[in-house]
């Protein structure tokens, strides 16, 4: 009584459900089967690996449930103090390998879905990702959350449960075409929804004055914000914590039945409607007003919703241990803002003090300002966040007062305490009230309101103190900091290489580096160790084998194994230059198509992967896309070269497939334009990884370049101090441009890769169109010192031990990267709190 009909594995039998943390595969099957069974979403006795997956998935769930809750009632009994890290993005990806490894069950599970006719690997490869995130930002969030688990800290986020994550990118013929990702289709094993965790969120409206003179924010629109945990649980510990995400929802008193029953169908369900927008896509397009409503509508709803929650265990916990003070609340909790936008929680606490809580404008400025830090994330000034006053006034009345009343308070105590600084006041201030365009300036509101305003990298950071903050600084001084990003280096390492790791876990003679990575400082030792050096090589091109796979599979071009694999993955942005990265590449394959066949043998074969995907409307950067797709068409398809040189755009780049792509490379390119990327955070995975960088002096290539040796790194480029005067230079037509940038660019113009319009790409390199005036981001200036180090590149893949001693020595030297060495320093330097393990 086995299976029936086609499926595998299935028992028809009612299976005993064994206890949740079971340990034998036999046991685990029937938990397993019994989900396949009870917890029915498909058919009955379908267990095709879609199927196998949900019941793993709920299988391993289950385990997670019973120490989360743990975890929760562990927190609620020590009332230590929390952090809760607030992000309009986290990109966790795939939950259960990563489940799985933290629970250390891999073999157990395995086993079990061999019983049942699946292999693990497979099964895991059904998830789909959850993308609620757009790139380095979301994904930091996430490696946060592994790390407050791993290091057992009382911490919790706050996101939004978008409907459809970041899109899905298919490349068709005119370029990137963008699909919704319907992440939510089926069903998310991984979240629980909480019924009674559910809060009211207004919207619009306007101000009255109460009797006793307090001011209450009435009228407009009221939706719902109802909670959705996932949990998130940390490398073996019991520690599992939280990530709460809201979803919007109207109630049935929202629902007009009389408006129904009169034909008026849309007006009936407004206000439902109005709630499902506010949680449909991650990042709505904000070039209409609708759309920049619409934005802003979300930042609010995550900040209010989370404040409100945060107020309410607070006040629960304290009740708890009898009388309490509102004065208590900055030592019992700490809220992070990952970058301006949820900045609305400063108003929003303000608010909530005030005038729900009834105290007055000095003590909840106190409280607000001793429990919110920020976290900034870009210098360019497109991206710093600056919302029209009138749409603000329109949704958000109350806060606009707030927000006023803190200008004014911060414009008198310059007035009075710093005449030296009257003259910055203007840029300083949080409101500009330029007659054409008033604005409220959120990064502005973030600094004065904050106690700890940090940036992501050395360099990142200093540039903070120098030019983008640099009035605030002389008034408090002690409130910038730095603290450089990191990655988890349980799915970036021992979970996406498993081959690597045990090789790592060996020469080491332990594993403790996978929570303590500056261990891995002692395979220096070992660099030029040829035993080593032979595993190493087997496990690189084992993970080089698995990612050609891939590629195949994705694109249906075939890729050598035995080929150099240069990889560049990340948003496309001109800023991030992969413009440079694939004129580099035409000049290649000009180079290689001008060569004798004996010439072209003693190059290095390269096959070079570009992955990203282009913001909707952002015009050059999807040309950019097309541009790279259209030159390996050409390129993988003549038979001279192809050879020597292949160009494959990647596509769909998420976290799944960086977990594919990371572990298989050799080479990859962080060359940004000096000063413009914050940190940069696959440059940490891509080194962990024994992976050699060709990159720029920029964000944490900086720190990371310091920390495995300048020797190992490919370093070209401007320097960010040289900048300012490059652009001059070029504006005032002073720079003359290396004959090879001219001569990739004509060949491109020659109509070598195709007859689409490159023009408006190639004039950005030169004329006055895109930012600024021509070529803006300096690849021109920075094109020859690229060249010379890509050179450098194909010798020193030449000689196999000196490539493999220098990619040992990068892992080795990848221990500061360690996410768990930065959520420490936060905890520590700004959050003060302390670790809360579960016994
Ligand atoms: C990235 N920022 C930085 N922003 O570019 C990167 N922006 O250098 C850094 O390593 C990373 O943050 C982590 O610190 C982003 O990813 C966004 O995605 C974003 C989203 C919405 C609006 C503005």
């Amino acid at each position: 009584t086995k299976s029936n009909g086609s499926a595998p594995g299935i028992s028809t039998k009612i299976p005993a459900k064994a206890h949740p943390l079971a340990e034998e595969p036999s046991e685990i099957a029937a938990n397993i089967n019994y989900h396949a069974q009870y917890s029915p979403h498909f058919s009955p006795f379908k267990f095709e690996p879609e199927q196998a997956y949900y019941a793993t998935a709920e299988s391993v769930r289950d385990r997670l449930i019973q120490q989360w809750n743990e975890t929760y009632f562990h927190f609620h009994k020590v009332d230590p103090k929390q952090t809760y890290y607030l992000s309009m993005e986290f990109l966790q990806g795939r939950a259960l390998t990563n489940a799985i490894g933290n629970l250390e069950i891999q073999d157990a599970y395995g086993d079990a879905l061999i019983k049942l006719g699946h292999e693990l690997e497979n099964i895991a490869g059904q998830e789909k990702d959850a993308a609620l995130g757009n790139g380095g930002l979301g994904r930091l969030a996430s490696c946060f959350l592994d790390s407050m688990a791993t290091l057992n800290l009382p911490a919790w986020g706050y996101g939004l449960r978008y409907r459809y994550g970041l899109f899905k990118q298919s490349i068709a013929k005119e370029g990137q075409e963008e699909i919704p990702e319907d992440w939510l289709e089926k069903f998310s094993p991984w979240e629980v929804v909480r019924h009674d965790i559910i809060y009211p969120i207004r919207f619009f409206g306007h101000v009255e004055v109460t009797p006793t003179g307090l001011r209450k924010w009435v009228g407009g629109e009221v939706i719902q914000a109802l909670a959705y945990d996932v949990p998130i649980p940390g490398y073996k510990t019991k520690n599992t914590i939280s990530l709460r995400l809201w979803e919007a929802k109207a109630g049935a008193e929202d629902f007009n039945l009389f408006q129904f029953n009169d034909g008026q169908y849309e007006s009936a369900a407004q206000i439902h409607s109005s709630a499902q927008q506010i949680c449909a896509v991650l990042y709505p397009g904000d070039a209409t007003e609708n759309g920049k409503l619409l934005r802003l509508k979300q930042q609010f709803f995550l900040c209010s919703a989370s404040l409100q929650d945060i107020i309410f265990r607070f006040k629960e916990r304290r009740a708890a241990k009898g009388s309490w003070l509102w004065s208590e609340f900055p030592s019992k909790v700490a809220v992070q803002l990952n970058d301006t936008h949820p900045t609305l929680s400063i108003p929003e606490l303000m608010r909530l003090l005030m005038d729900v809580e009834g105290l007055g404008w000095d003590e909840a400025w106190d409280i607000t300002t001793r429990t919110i830090a920020y976290t900034n994330h870009t210098v360019l000034p497109e991206a710093l966040e600056k919302w029209s006053q009138s749409v603000m006034w329109k949704l958000l009345p109350r806060h606009m007062e707030i927000i006023g009343e803190i200008d004014k308070r911060f414009m008198a105590m310059i007035n009075s305490t710093r005449p030296d600084l009257e003259s910055k006041l203007h840029s300083m201030r949080i409101l500009d009230n330029n007659p054409q365009k008033p604005v409220v300036r959120m990064a502005n509101l973030c600094v004065v309101s904050s106690h700890t305003v940090n940036g992501v990298a050395e360099l990142h950071s200093e540039i903070l103190k120098s030019e983008l903050f640099v009035d605030y600084v002389s008034m408090w001084p002690a409130k910038f900091q730095n603290k450089t990003n990191g990655i988890t280096p349980r799915r970036w390492l021992r979970f996406c290489s498993p081959e690597l790791s045990s090789i790592i876990t060996k020469w080491l003679k332990t594993d403790k580096w996978v929570t303590n990575l500056d261990l891995l400082s002692g395979l220096r030792q070992f660099a030029d160790n040829e035993e080593l050096h032979t595993e190493w090589a087997a496990a690189k091109m084992a993970n080089k084998q698995r990612l050609a796979q891939y590629v195949l599979q994705v694109t249906g071009i075939n890729i050598d194994p035995n080929s150099l694999f240069d990889i560049q993955v990340k948003r496309i942005h001109e800023y991030k230059r992969q413009l440079m990265n694939i004129l580099g590449a035409i000049y290649r394959y000009k180079k290689l198509k001008e060569m004798s066949p004996e010439e072209r043998n003693k190059t290095t074969p390269r096959t070079i992967m570009i992955g990203g995907k282009a913001f909707a409307t952002y015009t050059n950067a999807k040309r950019i896309v097309k541009l790279v797709d259209d030159v390996g068409g050409v390129v993988n398809n003549d038979p001279e070269v192809s050879n020597y040189l292949k160009v494959i755009f990647v596509p769909n780049y998420n976290v799944s497939a960086a977990e594919m792509l990371i572990p298989g490379s050799e080479l990859s390119q962080h060359i940004s334009t000096a000063g413009m990327e914050a940190s940069g955070t696959s440059n940490m995975k891509f080194a962990l990884n024994g992976c050699l960088i060709i990159g720029t002096l920029d964000g944490a290539n900086v720190e990371i370049r310091e920390e495995i040796g300048e020797e190992n790194f490919f370093l070209f480029g401007a320097k960010a101090d040289e900048v300012p005067r490059l652009r001059k230079e070029r504006e005032n037509g002073l720079f003359k441009p290396d004959p090879r940038f001219d001569e990739a660019k004509e060949f491109i113009r020659s109509g070598a890769f195709g007859s689409y319009d490159y023009n408006p790409l190639l004039d950005s390199l030169e004329g006055n169109s895109g930012y600024g005036r021509g070529d803006y981001f300096l690849v021109g200036h920075d094109f020859p010192s690229y060249m010379e180090a890509q050179e450098k590149v194909d010798e020193a893949y030449k000689n196999k031990k000196k490539w493999l001693t220098m990619s040992i020595l990068s892992t080795a030297g990848s221990g500061k990267f360690s996410s768990d060495r930065t959520i420490a320093q936060y905890a520590k330097d700004i959050w003060k709190i302390e670790e809360c393990p579960v016994a």
